[in-house]
Protein backbone atom coordinates (compact mmCIF):
# COMPACT_ATOMS: atom_id res chain seq x y z
CA UNK A 1 0.00 0.00 0.00
CA UNK A 2 1.80 3.57 -1.07
CA UNK A 3 0.68 5.30 1.99
CA UNK A 4 2.68 8.83 2.97
CA UNK A 5 3.86 6.42 5.91
CA UNK A 6 5.62 3.90 3.62
CA UNK A 7 8.97 5.31 3.56
CA UNK A 8 8.74 5.90 7.48
CA UNK A 9 8.06 2.25 7.97
CA UNK A 10 10.90 0.34 5.31
CA UNK A 11 13.22 3.12 6.97
CA UNK A 12 13.56 1.27 10.67
CA UNK A 13 16.90 3.43 11.72
CA UNK A 14 17.36 6.87 11.67
CA UNK A 15 20.11 9.78 13.00
CA UNK A 16 19.05 12.12 14.83
CA UNK A 17 21.83 15.45 15.31
CA UNK A 18 21.16 17.66 18.52
CA UNK A 19 23.18 20.46 17.70
CA UNK A 20 23.17 24.01 18.61
CA UNK A 21 25.10 27.02 20.95
CA UNK A 22 25.05 24.30 23.48
CA UNK A 23 27.69 22.57 22.02
CA UNK A 24 29.91 25.40 23.20
CA UNK A 25 29.35 24.67 26.96
CA UNK A 26 29.22 21.21 26.61
CA UNK A 27 27.66 20.45 30.13
CA UNK A 28 29.89 23.14 31.60
CA UNK A 29 29.17 26.28 33.14
CA UNK A 30 31.61 28.49 34.73
CA UNK A 31 33.19 25.63 35.41
CA UNK A 32 29.75 24.33 36.89
CA UNK A 33 28.80 20.58 35.55
CA UNK A 34 25.17 20.77 34.31
CA UNK A 35 22.94 17.58 35.36
CA UNK A 36 22.29 15.41 32.63
CA UNK A 37 20.57 16.99 28.92
CA UNK A 38 23.79 19.46 27.85
CA UNK A 39 21.26 20.89 25.60
CA UNK A 40 19.16 21.90 28.73
CA UNK A 41 21.69 23.71 30.33
CA UNK A 42 20.24 27.11 30.48
CA UNK A 43 16.96 26.44 31.75
CA UNK A 44 19.16 23.77 34.10
CA UNK A 45 21.22 26.47 35.26
CA UNK A 46 18.92 29.14 35.06
CA UNK A 47 21.56 31.03 32.82
CA UNK A 48 20.23 34.94 32.00
CA UNK A 49 19.38 35.38 28.36
CA UNK A 50 21.75 37.91 28.47
CA UNK A 51 24.60 35.52 29.14
CA UNK A 52 23.59 32.80 27.05
CA UNK A 53 23.50 34.71 24.17
CA UNK A 54 26.84 35.80 24.20
CA UNK A 55 27.32 32.01 22.75
CA UNK A 56 26.29 33.47 19.49
CA UNK A 57 29.40 35.64 18.91
CA UNK A 58 31.47 32.31 19.75
CA UNK A 59 29.43 30.09 17.03
CA UNK A 60 32.20 29.22 14.44
CA UNK A 61 31.65 25.83 13.50
CA UNK A 62 34.37 25.75 11.01
CA UNK A 63 34.62 21.82 10.97
CA UNK A 64 31.00 21.04 9.57
CA UNK A 65 31.13 19.43 6.93
CA UNK A 66 27.42 18.05 5.53
CA UNK A 67 28.38 15.91 3.38
CA UNK A 68 30.40 13.80 5.80
CA UNK A 69 27.65 13.89 7.94
CA UNK A 70 25.23 12.53 5.49
CA UNK A 71 27.72 9.72 4.16
CA UNK A 72 28.25 8.57 7.76
CA UNK A 73 24.72 8.15 8.30
CA UNK A 74 24.78 6.13 4.81
CA UNK A 75 27.50 4.41 5.99
CA UNK A 76 26.09 3.18 9.31
CA UNK A 77 23.51 1.87 7.54
CA UNK A 78 20.30 4.87 8.29
CA UNK A 79 17.60 5.90 6.17
CA UNK A 80 16.82 9.47 7.55
CA UNK A 81 18.21 12.14 9.30
CA UNK A 82 16.32 14.77 11.74
CA UNK A 83 18.03 17.68 12.69
CA UNK A 84 17.38 20.22 15.33
CA UNK A 85 16.32 23.46 13.72
CA UNK A 86 15.14 25.00 16.57
CA UNK A 87 16.00 23.82 20.17
CA UNK A 88 14.15 24.28 23.55
CA UNK A 89 16.95 27.95 23.48
CA UNK A 90 15.06 28.92 20.89
CA UNK A 91 17.73 29.08 18.41
CA UNK A 92 17.56 29.02 14.93
CA UNK A 93 20.47 26.77 13.18
CA UNK A 94 18.98 27.98 10.10
CA UNK A 95 18.38 31.51 7.99
CA UNK A 96 15.26 32.89 9.72
CA UNK A 97 13.63 36.07 8.71
CA UNK A 98 11.25 36.12 12.15
CA UNK A 99 13.99 36.00 14.50
CA UNK A 100 17.43 37.47 14.92
CA UNK A 101 18.24 34.90 17.37
CA UNK A 102 19.55 32.49 14.40
CA UNK A 103 22.94 31.52 13.25
CA UNK A 104 23.25 33.90 10.65
CA UNK A 105 24.46 36.32 13.11
CA UNK A 106 27.25 34.10 13.99
CA UNK A 107 30.61 35.00 12.66
CA UNK A 108 29.85 31.20 11.13
CA UNK A 109 26.85 33.02 9.70
CA UNK A 110 25.97 29.99 6.96
CA UNK A 111 22.32 28.29 7.24
CA UNK A 112 23.21 24.54 8.94
CA UNK A 113 19.56 23.35 7.87
CA UNK A 114 20.46 24.45 4.08
CA UNK A 115 23.61 22.40 3.50
CA UNK A 116 21.93 19.75 5.30
CA UNK A 117 18.76 19.71 2.82
CA UNK A 118 21.50 20.23 -0.30
CA UNK A 119 23.69 17.31 0.93
CA UNK A 120 20.29 14.86 1.32
CA UNK A 121 18.92 16.06 -1.75
CA UNK A 122 22.48 15.06 -3.67
CA UNK A 123 23.09 12.06 -1.30
CA UNK A 124 19.36 10.45 -1.90
CA UNK A 125 18.67 10.84 2.13
CA UNK A 126 15.42 12.11 3.86
CA UNK A 127 15.74 15.21 5.85
CA UNK A 128 13.51 16.11 8.35
CA UNK A 129 13.11 18.84 10.98
CA UNK A 130 13.18 18.75 15.01
CA UNK A 131 11.36 21.80 15.95
CA UNK A 132 10.60 23.07 19.57
CA UNK A 133 7.04 24.06 19.22
CA UNK A 134 6.28 24.91 22.82
CA UNK A 135 9.19 25.28 24.62
CA UNK A 136 11.43 28.63 23.66
CA UNK A 137 13.38 30.67 26.25
CA UNK A 138 14.81 33.23 24.57
CA UNK A 139 11.04 34.68 23.32
CA UNK A 140 9.51 36.14 26.07
CA UNK A 141 6.52 34.28 25.43
CA UNK A 142 7.56 31.08 24.87
CA UNK A 143 7.22 28.39 27.59
CA UNK A 144 9.86 27.32 29.80
CA UNK A 145 12.05 30.90 30.76
CA UNK A 146 10.60 31.57 34.03
CA UNK A 147 14.13 33.09 35.24
CA UNK A 148 14.17 36.43 32.61
CA UNK A 149 10.48 36.60 32.54
CA UNK A 150 7.52 36.57 34.75
CA UNK A 151 5.11 33.72 33.70
CA UNK A 152 2.20 35.85 34.55
CA UNK A 153 2.80 38.14 32.06
CA UNK A 154 3.76 35.21 29.18
CA UNK A 155 1.27 35.17 26.52
CA UNK A 156 1.84 31.74 24.40
CA UNK A 157 -0.19 32.72 21.70
CA UNK A 158 2.18 35.71 20.88
CA UNK A 159 4.83 33.48 21.10
CA UNK A 160 3.08 30.87 18.66
CA UNK A 161 1.94 33.69 15.98
CA UNK A 162 5.49 35.56 15.84
CA UNK A 163 7.81 32.85 16.11
CA UNK A 164 6.55 29.56 16.18
CA UNK A 165 4.46 29.05 13.34
CA UNK A 166 5.93 31.07 11.10
CA UNK A 167 9.29 29.76 11.70
CA UNK A 168 7.72 26.31 11.14
CA UNK A 169 6.11 27.68 7.86
CA UNK A 170 9.83 29.13 6.43
CA UNK A 171 11.20 25.43 7.37
CA UNK A 172 8.78 23.95 4.74
CA UNK A 173 8.71 26.25 2.58
CA UNK A 174 12.58 27.07 2.17
CA UNK A 175 13.94 23.80 1.93
CA UNK A 176 12.41 21.55 -0.58
CA UNK A 177 11.02 18.47 0.77
CA UNK A 178 11.13 17.46 4.14
CA UNK A 179 10.29 13.86 5.51
CA UNK A 180 9.09 14.92 8.80
CA UNK A 181 8.17 17.78 11.40
CA UNK A 182 9.57 16.60 14.68
CA UNK A 183 7.86 18.23 17.52
CA UNK A 184 8.47 18.13 20.89
CA UNK A 185 7.70 18.20 24.55
CA UNK A 186 3.88 19.66 24.04
CA UNK A 187 3.14 19.79 27.83
CA UNK A 188 -0.06 21.24 27.86
CA UNK A 189 0.13 23.44 24.65
CA UNK A 190 -3.69 24.14 23.76
CA UNK A 191 -5.73 21.57 21.54
CA UNK A 192 -6.64 24.27 19.43
CA UNK A 193 -2.91 25.76 18.83
CA UNK A 194 -1.27 21.97 18.46
CA UNK A 195 -4.90 21.57 15.58
CA UNK A 196 -3.38 25.21 14.13
CA UNK A 197 0.43 23.69 13.87
CA UNK A 198 -0.67 20.65 11.90
CA UNK A 199 -2.68 22.22 9.57
CA UNK A 200 0.10 24.51 8.36
CA UNK A 201 2.56 21.63 8.23
CA UNK A 202 -0.52 20.07 5.69
CA UNK A 203 -0.86 23.05 3.97
CA UNK A 204 2.79 23.52 3.14
CA UNK A 205 3.82 20.01 2.76
CA UNK A 206 0.63 17.53 2.57
CA UNK A 207 2.99 14.49 2.71
CA UNK A 208 5.71 15.70 5.27
CA UNK A 209 4.92 13.25 8.64
CA UNK A 210 4.86 14.61 11.77
CA UNK A 211 5.40 12.77 15.51
CA UNK A 212 3.45 11.72 17.91
CA UNK A 213 4.76 14.85 20.19
CA UNK A 214 2.94 17.60 18.41
CA UNK A 215 0.47 16.01 21.36
CA UNK A 216 -3.56 15.15 21.03
CA UNK A 217 -2.92 12.13 18.46
CA UNK A 218 -2.38 14.52 15.68
CA UNK A 219 0.63 12.95 14.69
CA UNK A 220 1.02 10.58 12.22
CA UNK A 221 2.94 7.74 14.28
CA UNK A 222 3.05 7.50 18.31
CA UNK A 223 6.64 8.46 19.43
CA UNK A 224 7.44 6.60 22.52
CA UNK A 225 9.30 7.73 25.73
CA UNK A 226 13.09 8.63 24.96
CA UNK A 227 15.31 5.40 24.93
CA UNK A 228 12.32 3.60 26.06
CA UNK A 229 10.95 0.31 24.15
CA UNK A 230 6.85 -0.51 24.45
CA UNK A 231 6.44 -4.32 25.74
CA UNK A 232 4.47 -5.18 23.01
CA UNK A 233 4.56 -5.62 19.39
CA UNK A 234 2.67 -2.80 17.83
CA UNK A 235 0.99 -2.88 14.43
CA UNK A 236 0.93 1.22 13.54
CA UNK A 237 4.03 3.41 13.15
CA UNK A 238 6.01 4.21 16.15
CA UNK A 239 9.49 5.47 16.75
CA UNK A 240 11.96 5.33 19.89
CA UNK A 241 14.33 8.08 20.00
CA UNK A 242 17.76 6.98 21.95
CA UNK A 243 21.27 8.14 23.02
CA UNK A 244 24.41 7.10 22.71
CA UNK A 245 25.04 8.50 25.92
CA UNK A 246 23.05 10.21 28.47
CA UNK A 247 22.57 13.31 26.78
CA UNK A 248 21.50 15.02 23.73
CA UNK A 249 23.73 17.64 23.34
CA UNK A 250 27.65 17.47 22.95
CA UNK A 251 28.79 16.45 26.03
CA UNK A 252 32.74 17.30 27.69
CA UNK A 253 31.91 14.71 30.19
CA UNK A 254 29.90 11.94 29.92
CA UNK A 255 31.96 9.21 28.35
CA UNK A 256 29.63 6.34 29.48
CA UNK A 257 28.68 5.60 25.75
CA UNK A 258 26.50 2.65 24.67
CA UNK A 259 28.64 -0.43 23.45
CA UNK A 260 27.58 -1.39 19.55
CA UNK A 261 26.03 -4.31 21.10
CA UNK A 262 23.69 -2.93 22.71
CA UNK A 263 22.47 -0.33 20.22
CA UNK A 264 22.10 -3.23 17.92
CA UNK A 265 19.95 -5.19 20.58
CA UNK A 266 17.97 -2.12 21.16
CA UNK A 267 17.87 -1.68 17.00
CA UNK A 268 16.35 -5.50 16.72
CA UNK A 269 13.78 -5.32 19.47
CA UNK A 270 12.48 -1.88 17.95
CA UNK A 271 12.29 -3.41 15.03
CA UNK A 272 10.67 -6.68 15.61
CA UNK A 273 8.02 -4.69 17.50
CA UNK A 274 7.30 -2.59 14.68
CA UNK A 275 8.96 0.32 15.23
CA UNK A 276 11.85 2.99 14.23
CA UNK A 277 15.33 3.65 16.13
CA UNK A 278 16.46 7.04 15.48
CA UNK A 279 19.64 7.29 17.20
CA UNK A 280 21.46 10.42 18.14
CA UNK A 281 24.61 11.92 18.14
CA UNK A 282 25.83 15.50 19.15
CA UNK A 283 28.39 17.49 17.16
CA UNK A 284 30.86 19.60 19.24
CA UNK A 285 31.31 23.29 19.23
CA UNK A 286 33.70 22.75 16.23
CA UNK A 287 30.89 20.81 14.16
CA UNK A 288 32.49 17.63 14.56
CA UNK A 289 30.96 14.09 15.42
CA UNK A 290 32.84 12.20 18.53
CA UNK A 291 34.99 10.06 17.73
CA UNK A 292 33.45 7.58 20.13
CA UNK A 293 30.04 8.02 18.20
CA UNK A 294 31.40 7.62 14.83
CA UNK A 295 33.39 4.19 15.53
CA UNK A 296 30.25 2.92 17.41
CA UNK A 297 27.87 3.81 14.60
CA UNK A 298 30.26 2.34 12.19
CA UNK A 299 30.46 -0.96 14.17
CA UNK A 300 26.88 -1.07 14.24
CA UNK A 301 26.71 -0.18 10.47
CA UNK A 302 29.03 -2.94 9.66
CA UNK A 303 26.22 -5.89 11.77
CA UNK A 304 23.79 -4.15 9.16
CA UNK A 305 25.72 -4.67 6.13
CA UNK A 306 25.98 -8.54 7.39
CA UNK A 307 22.39 -8.99 8.74
CA UNK A 308 20.25 -6.15 6.98
CA UNK A 309 17.86 -8.81 5.76
CA UNK A 310 16.76 -9.09 8.79
CA UNK A 311 15.66 -5.64 10.36
CA UNK A 312 15.17 -3.40 6.63
CA UNK A 313 11.98 -5.01 4.23
CA UNK A 314 10.43 -6.17 8.12
CA UNK A 315 7.16 -6.23 9.87
CA UNK A 316 5.81 -6.16 13.53
CA UNK A 317 6.50 -9.64 14.32
CA UNK A 318 3.59 -11.44 16.49
CA UNK A 319 3.59 -11.62 20.16
CA UNK A 320 5.20 -15.05 21.44
CA UNK A 321 3.50 -16.52 24.92
CA UNK A 322 7.52 -16.39 26.47
CA UNK A 323 10.14 -14.20 26.88
CA UNK A 324 13.38 -15.36 24.80
CA UNK A 325 16.29 -15.92 26.82
CA UNK A 326 18.68 -16.25 24.41
CA UNK A 327 17.72 -12.94 22.48
CA UNK A 328 15.00 -11.60 20.17
CA UNK A 329 13.41 -12.03 16.57
CA UNK A 330 12.03 -9.93 13.75
CA UNK A 331 9.74 -11.05 11.14
CA UNK A 332 9.43 -10.70 7.57
CA UNK A 333 5.23 -10.87 6.48
CA UNK A 334 6.08 -10.67 2.88
CA UNK A 335 8.34 -13.85 2.95
CA UNK A 336 7.11 -15.29 5.78
CA UNK A 337 10.69 -15.38 7.45
CA UNK A 338 11.28 -15.35 10.90
CA UNK A 339 15.01 -14.08 11.83
CA UNK A 340 15.84 -15.21 15.53
CA UNK A 341 18.56 -12.93 16.76
CA UNK A 342 20.76 -14.97 19.32
CA UNK A 343 22.36 -12.71 21.61
CA UNK A 344 23.16 -15.30 24.27
CA UNK A 345 24.58 -18.24 22.91
CA UNK A 346 23.73 -21.25 24.53
CA UNK A 347 26.11 -24.21 25.82
CA UNK A 348 26.46 -27.58 25.11
CA UNK A 349 24.03 -29.05 22.77
CA UNK A 350 23.81 -25.48 21.26
CA UNK A 351 19.78 -25.71 21.28
CA UNK A 352 16.97 -22.92 21.50
CA UNK A 353 13.36 -23.28 21.98
CA UNK A 354 10.42 -20.81 20.63
CA UNK A 355 7.52 -21.82 22.29
CA UNK A 356 4.30 -20.79 20.65
CA UNK A 357 4.74 -20.52 16.87
CA UNK A 358 2.03 -22.87 15.37
CA UNK A 359 3.02 -22.16 11.54
CA UNK A 360 5.10 -25.01 9.65
CA UNK A 361 8.88 -24.56 9.53
CA UNK A 362 10.40 -25.26 5.91
CA UNK A 363 14.27 -24.70 6.40
CA UNK A 364 16.67 -23.42 8.76
CA UNK A 365 20.18 -21.46 8.67
CA UNK A 366 22.51 -18.94 9.91
CA UNK A 367 21.79 -15.52 8.02
CA UNK A 368 24.66 -15.78 4.88
CA UNK A 369 25.32 -19.48 5.74
CA UNK A 370 24.43 -22.80 3.57
CA UNK A 371 24.38 -25.46 5.49
CA UNK A 372 20.53 -25.69 7.10
CA UNK A 373 20.75 -26.46 11.22
CA UNK A 374 18.86 -29.34 12.02
CA UNK A 375 14.96 -28.79 13.93
CA UNK A 376 12.78 -30.30 15.95
CA UNK A 377 9.20 -28.70 15.68
CA UNK A 378 6.58 -30.62 17.87
CA UNK A 379 2.61 -30.25 19.06
CA UNK A 380 2.48 -31.77 22.83
CA UNK A 381 -1.52 -32.31 22.74
CA UNK A 382 -1.66 -32.68 26.67
CA UNK A 383 -0.41 -29.14 27.24
CA UNK A 384 -1.75 -27.55 24.06
CA UNK A 385 1.88 -26.24 22.88
CA UNK A 386 4.17 -25.92 20.17
CA UNK A 387 7.79 -26.11 20.23
CA UNK A 388 10.65 -25.50 17.66
CA UNK A 389 13.89 -26.74 18.53
CA UNK A 390 16.98 -25.37 16.53
CA UNK A 391 20.30 -26.59 17.10
CA UNK A 392 22.91 -23.85 16.41
CA UNK A 393 26.42 -24.12 15.14
CA UNK A 394 28.93 -24.88 17.92
CA UNK A 395 31.14 -22.15 16.67
CA UNK A 396 29.32 -19.00 17.89
CA UNK A 397 29.03 -17.27 14.50
CA UNK A 398 28.53 -13.70 16.05
CA UNK A 399 28.71 -13.08 20.10
CA UNK A 400 26.73 -9.78 19.43
CA UNK A 401 23.81 -10.76 17.68
CA UNK A 402 23.70 -14.43 15.57
CA UNK A 403 20.70 -14.62 13.09
CA UNK A 404 18.91 -17.05 11.96
CA UNK A 405 16.75 -17.01 9.52
CA UNK A 406 13.07 -19.60 9.51
CA UNK A 407 11.70 -20.17 6.35
CA UNK A 408 7.97 -20.93 7.28
CA UNK A 409 5.29 -22.66 4.80
CA UNK A 410 3.16 -19.47 5.48
CA UNK A 411 2.42 -16.39 7.60
CA UNK A 412 3.28 -16.92 11.55
CA UNK A 413 1.05 -17.46 13.77
CA UNK A 414 1.90 -17.59 17.25
CA UNK A 415 -0.23 -18.91 20.24
CA UNK A 416 -1.13 -15.84 22.58
CA UNK A 417 -0.49 -16.49 26.34
CA UNK A 418 -3.79 -17.22 28.02
CA UNK A 419 -5.28 -18.94 25.06
CA UNK A 420 -3.21 -22.01 25.87
CA UNK A 421 -4.74 -24.50 28.82
CA UNK A 422 -1.26 -24.68 30.96
C1 LIG B 1 13.02 15.95 24.84
C2 LIG B 1 13.93 17.15 24.93
O1 LIG B 1 13.62 17.89 26.07
C3 LIG B 1 15.36 16.70 24.92
O2 LIG B 1 16.24 17.80 25.03
C4 LIG B 1 15.62 15.97 23.62
O3 LIG B 1 15.43 16.86 22.52
C5 LIG B 1 14.68 14.78 23.51
C6 LIG B 1 14.76 14.08 22.18
O4 LIG B 1 13.32 15.16 23.72
O5 LIG B 1 13.10 15.26 26.06
C7 LIG B 1 12.17 14.34 26.42
C8 LIG B 1 10.94 14.27 25.83
C9 LIG B 1 10.05 13.26 26.22
C10 LIG B 1 10.43 12.35 27.19
C11 LIG B 1 11.69 12.42 27.78
C12 LIG B 1 12.56 13.43 27.39
N1 LIG B 1 9.57 11.34 27.55
O6 LIG B 1 8.45 11.23 27.03
O7 LIG B 1 9.96 10.47 28.38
Amino acid sequence: MADKLQWFREAKYGLFIHWGLYAIPGGIWEGKSAPHGTEWIMKNMKIPLAHYKKLVGQFNPEGFDPYFYVRQAKKWGMKYIVFTAKHHDGFAMYDTKVSEYSIMHTPYGKDIVRQLADACEAEGMTLCIYYSQMQDWEHPDGNGNTWDYDPQKQDFKRYFYQKALPQVRELLTNYGKIGMMWFDTPYDMPLDLCRELADEVRKCQPDCLINGRIGYGLGDFREAADNAIPVLSQEECWESPMTLNSSWGYSHTDHRFKEPAEVIRNLVRIVGKGGNLVLNVGPDAFGRIPPRSNEILCEVGEWLEQNGESIFGTSAAPNFPYLLPWGDLTYNDRSNTLYLHVQNYPSFPYRILLTGLKTKTLAVNVLGEQEPLRISQSYEIARDEHRLYILLPEQCPSAVDTVVKVQLAGSAEAQVIGTAKW
